[in-house]
């Protein structure tokens, strides 16, 4: 189709959104404004570059497939996620792991890294606008093996563990000041066990102690933010969890910390759509790592499915955006990397315009007039709005491919990249 058909096709959609009083460029302007967090993880199934043979182990997470071409050390993971960002609309953040360190071929201890150790990440995240998240890395180590680390019985473990969260918090804190943004630190570990334990208070007893010692020092919040992400179970986890949401949730209320709400980390039929207006009433801001279980927290790529648009619809209806970090949290190693980080995160932005540009005012008018009947009527009538014109004009706008066009250039960076690493 020429151009000047597909700015025609828009225009037709702005014409009908606005005959309902959505102002599709206000939303256009507004969407532009939210960054997401996309997460390295997914380029290297999160297997970290700290030995050339690091893999995801002993965190109670699961990376599945053996897609060729997976990057194998932190330039090729930049080249990928710049490949990946040239089809994402908008400008974004990076959300890196500890375990991405770049310490120039000799090892360094996770309680001993420094913001040193992530200058070139940090460089290019600067170059491209971007500001950076960052996580401690609480599994794949040997200091992990019993499966527990903040919360361990064994008080060197733990010191270890107190350690690398305080070398972080530092490490977020050079990034934010670095890139003039907030980098939001996380802290997920990984702690439970398989089998019914008999003492769940002792666990959580240090878990607490513990994190009031990572979170000891006093850092800018201009610069720095801490969360907490929680979870239900894990594989070898399956019966005990030391960072429960009830934990992780009092925690943050108490402290004034980010909770983080992963979409993967509850039961089955518990949504976490449902949860974000009950905890604004009581926490500031929260994370969230969007993420898709099927059946179980198997971080599948995120598609443009009911709970990604619930999840949406909230943060727009609530005008939470501001208090909200978008974070993603998928790794698929069954299928080509890079187009698993596109389609995931233009599905997250999708759903986030799609919720801009709700008639959102027909939706509450109904419900105040406590007429079930026209909300009902209204939200399935809205679903086929010609939101795909908005959204395509928005690529356009921030020149990326609109549709699957994005694919053939995947495909073409799979021939002359990807299919070359070993
Ligand atoms: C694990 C948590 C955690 C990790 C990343 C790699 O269940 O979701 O956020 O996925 O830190
Ligand atoms: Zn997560």
């Amino acid at each position: 189709m020429a151009s000047n058909q597909k700015s025609g096709v828009y225009a037709v959609a702005r014409e009908q959104y606005g005959c309902l009083g959505i102002d599709t460029e206000a939303a256009l302007e507004r969407l532009a404004a939210v960054p997401v967090s996309l997460h390295c993880w997914q380029g290297d199934d999160v297997g970290g570059f700290e030995s050339p043979d690091a893999q995801l182990s002993g965190g109670g997470i699961q990376a599945t497939g053996n897609y060729p071409g997976k990057a194998r050390n932190a330039d090729e993971l930049r080249a990928d996620l710049e490949q990946a960002l040239a089809l994402i609309p908008g400008t974004h953040r990076l959300n890196l792991h500890a375990m991405y360190a770049e310490t120039g071929g000799s090892p360094v201890e996770r309680n001993q890294l420094e913001p040193d150790h992530f200058s070139r990440w940090i460089d290019w995240a600067r170059d491209r606008g971007m500001g950076m998240d960052f996580n401690g890395t609480y599994f794949s180590h040997p200091m992990a093996d019993s499966g527990y680390t903040l919360s361990s019985a064994d008080s060197d473990v733990r010191r270890f563990w107190i350690e690398h969260g305080q070398v972080c918090r530092r490490i977020g804190a050079a990034m934010g000041l670095a890139l003039g943004t907030p980098c939001v630190t996380n802290v997920w570990i990984p702690d439970g066990s398989k089998d019914t334990p008999v003492d769940r208070k002792g666990p959580r007893l240090r878990l607490l102690e513990a994190l009031d010692q990572v979170f000891a020092e006093p850092l800018d919040p201009a610069v720095h933010l801490d969360a907490v992400e929680s979870k239900l179970f894990g594989l070898g986890s399956e019966s005990y969890v030391v960072g429960s949401h009830e934990f992780y949730l009092g925690y943050a209320m108490r402290t004034g910390k980010l909770l983080c709400l992963d979409a993967g980390h509850f039961h089955p039929t518990e949504v976490i759509s449902d949860k974000i207006s009950s905890v604004f009433c009581f926490v500031d801001r929260i994370l969230l790592h969007v993420s898709r279980g099927v059946r179980w927290d198997s971080d599948h790529v995120v598609t443009l499915n009911d709970e990604l648009q619930a999840i949406a619809q909230e943060l727009v209806r609530g005008d939470y955006l501001d208090r909200t970090h978008i974070g993603l949290d998928f790794f698929d190693a069954s299928i080509n990397r890079i187009a698993a980080w596109v389609i995931g995160t233009r599905n997250m932005i999708k759903a986030l315009l799609m919720a801009m540009v709700e008639p959102v005012g027909r939706l509450r008018q109904a419900e105040a007039a406590a007429d079930g009947t026209a909300r009902l009527a209204w939200m399935e009538e809205a679903k086929t709005l010609p939101f795909g014109a908005v959204w395509d004009e928005y690529c356009r706008r921030q020149d990326v491919p609109e549709g699957p066009a994005w694919l053939d250039t995947v495909r073409q960076y799979e021939k002359d990249a990807l299919s070359r690493r070993s």
